[in-house]
């Protein structure tokens, strides 16, 4: 019984391939080489169009003053946990991973991201130009709790950040992330970002008054003449908010998401 049928299946196929040759025979030669030129020119140049297109980062540098939360967002990001007690704040964190709240979905075909939590102390800054030229992203956690005490530190980092080269040539989109707003006396996100602009707004009317040799900041911000606003940076410049402690990241990985593609 099966021998017959796969007898029937060869005669079935060895008829449809001499009809094929006998149709390619039927094309004209030159309708045949175009044909076959427009083939291989089209797998060239995908081929050409793969080769040129850089490989995106998928480096998020989530950085801010020390205390703000950073390395419970780090781990929230990796564990869904905040691992309260075992955080040290000295050394940066490092992890390849796809994020805890995807891991539930088709692990395999999601691209993970580089996260890179850069402390806030001053001496481990140098770290942060070691991974901003790389970065996808970057994440400027504020403490929206103790804000007020630390809004002149933070707007010093935050002046730095947004006018290094690496991040204005590669306009890096950055993300004010407004943190801790678990606690009843956080501040809103847009009082935050109003109180960082006109801090930066200080800022920059001291530091553009220095002589131009005490001048460290390789761009200038904003518009002359105009008071500092973040919409007249070059890059990108978003608020959210978050909480690291409950576990509240959404809009962070959002940001994260929109800018190392899954
Ligand atoms: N209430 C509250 N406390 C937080 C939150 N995130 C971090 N903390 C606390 O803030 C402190 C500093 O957190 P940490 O992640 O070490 O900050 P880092 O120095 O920026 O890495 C720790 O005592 C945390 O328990 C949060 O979302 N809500
Ligand atoms: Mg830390």
């Amino acid at each position: 019984m099966d021998e017959e049928k796969m007898e029937k299946l060869r005669i079935q196929l060895q008829q449809l391939l001499n009809e094929t040759q006998e149709f390619v025979q039927k094309i004209p030669p030159m309708q045949l080489y175009a044909a076959i030129g427009v083939v291989i020119s089209t797998i060239f140049l995908f081929l050409i169009i793969r080769l040129f297109k850089r490989k995106s980062s998928n480096t998020i540098v989530l950085t801010g003053l020390s205390g703000s939360g950073k390395t419970v967002l780090f781990y929230q990001l990796r564990d869904g946990s905040s691992h309260l007690g075992t955080v040290t704040s000295m050394e940066p964190n490092e992890g390849t991973f796809v994020l805890h709240s995807e891991t539930t979905k088709q692990k395999g075909k999601i691209k993970p991201v580089h996260i890179v939590d850069v402390p806030g102390h001053s001496r481990l800054r140098p770290k942060l130009d070691e991974f901003l030229p790389q970065a996808a992203g970057i994440v400027f956690v504020v403490d929206a709790v103790e804000f007020l005490p630390n809004v002149r530190a933070a707007s010093e980092y935050l002046y730095d950040i947004l006018t290094k080269a690496s991040v204005v040539k590669k306009k890096i989109p950055l993300l004010l992330l407004c943190n801790k707003v678990d606690k009843v006396t956080a501040h809103t996100k847009d009082f935050i970002r109003k109180q960082l602009e006109k801090e930066i707004e200080k800022l920059r009317a001291s530091r553009t008054a220095l002589s131009s040799a005490d001048i460290t900041n390789e761009y200038t911000l904003g518009v002359p003449g105009e008071a500092f606003a973040f919409h007249q940076c070059y890059n990108k410049v978003m608020v959210a908010e978050a909480s690291g402690l409950t576990g509240d990241t959404s809009q962070l990985e959002q940001f994260i998401r929109e800018y190392v593609k899954a």
